[in-house]
C-alpha cells in the first residue's frame, strides 16, 4: 500500500536499527578494504553501469570505480564530458582472475555493439597500465577480429594516462537503488568509490554471478543477518536478468 503515508518510513526504519543492533551486538562491519597486493585494468564498453555491476559480481574483482578517461581534456563531468569517454576502473587480485579474462568478458559484454561506432561518451576502449597488459590486450583484439571479420572491431587501445572519477551518484548505481541497505552499509562519497562490499553487492544485486556464488562470496563482506537475508532476496530475484543501463 504505497499511498499510507508513513509505511515505507516505517519499514526503513526498521531495516536500519535491526541492522544497526546487528552491526554492535555481533560485532560486524561492512568490509570496504580488502589489504592485499592488486592489479588495476581501465575499459570503456558503453554505459559505465552496466559495466560495474559485471565486473563487481566477477571472482577476483576487489574494487570498481565509475569514470571519464581517454581524452585529454580537464575535470570532465557527466555533463561536461569533453572528449573522455564513461569507463571503468577494476582492481582485481592477478592470482583469482586474470587480464585476459577480464578481456573476455570485455568483448562479450559491451552495451552497444563492439563493430558499430558509436559517440565518443560510449566508445569501445583498453586503456592498459603495463607494457603487459598492452601486449595482451593487442593479442586479444586480433583474434577477436579474426572471430567477427567481416565486421570491424572499434574498440581503441592506449595507455592510461588520467582517470577522473565520476559523480557519487553514478558510483555503485544499481547498489544506490537499494537505499536502506545501502544505508546501512555507512557509504561515504569516497567508500561510494572504493569500498570493497560496495563493490561486490553492486554486482550481484543486478542480477550478476548468482545465488549460488553470492552465498559463498557473502561471507566475506561482512553483512549482518538482516542485510544477507535482503541480499539473498533481491539476488535471487534478479538472478540473470542481465545488464541494462
Ligand atoms: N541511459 C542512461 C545512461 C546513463 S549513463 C551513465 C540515461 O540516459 O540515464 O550514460
Amino acid at each position: 500500500m504505497r499511498c499510507l503515508p508513513g509505511y515505507g518510513y516505517g519499514l526503513t526504519f526498521l531495516f536500519l536499527s535491526t541492522v544497526r543492533n546487528e552491526q554492535k551486538e555481533l560485532n560486524i562491519s561492512p568490509v570496504h578494504d580488502v589489504n592485499i597486493p592488486k592489479a588495476t585494468a581501465t575499459f570503456g564498453m558503453g554505459c559505465f553501469w552496466g559495466a560495474e555491476s559485471l565486473y563487481g559480481a566477477t571472482r577476483g574483482v576487489l574494487r570498481t570505480t565509475v569514470g571519464y578517461a581517454g581524452g585529454s581534456s580537464d575535470l570532465p563531468t557527466y555533463r561536461k564530458m569533453g572528449d573522455h569517454t564513461e569507463v571503468l576502473e577494476i582492481d582485481y587480485d592477478p592470482t583469482v582472475v586474470s587480464f585476459k579474462e577480464l578481456l573476455e568478458l570485455f568483448w562479450n559484454n559491451h552495451e552497444y555493439g563492439l563493430t558499430t561506432p558509436i559517440k565518443r561518451q560510449y566508445a569501445s576502449m583498453i586503456l592498459y597500465h603495463d607494457e603487459e597488459q598492452k601486449q595482451v590486450a593487442l593479442a586479444s583484439k586480433l583474434e577477436e577480429q579474426e572471430r567477427r571479420a567481416p565486421e570491424v572491431i572499434t574498440t581503441e587501445i592506449a595507455s592510461k594516462e588520467n582517470f577522473f572519477p565520476a559523480e557519487a551518484y553514478h558510483q555503485k548505481y544499481r547498489l544506490q537503488g537499494h537505499k536502506d541497505l545501502a544505508s546501512s552499509l555507512n557509504l561515504t562519497p569516497k567508500l561510494l568509490q572504493t569500498s570493497y562490499v560496495a563493490t561486490k553487492l553492486n554486482g550481484y544485486l543486478a542480477g550478476v554471478g548468482g545465488i549460488e556464488q553470492f552465498r559463498a562470496e557473502s561471507e566475506t563482506m561482512g553483512l549482518t543477518p538482516t542485510q544477507r537475508q535482503y541480499c539473498n532476496y533481491h539476488v535471487e530475484q534478479n538472478e540473470g536478468q542481465g545488464l541494462y543501463c
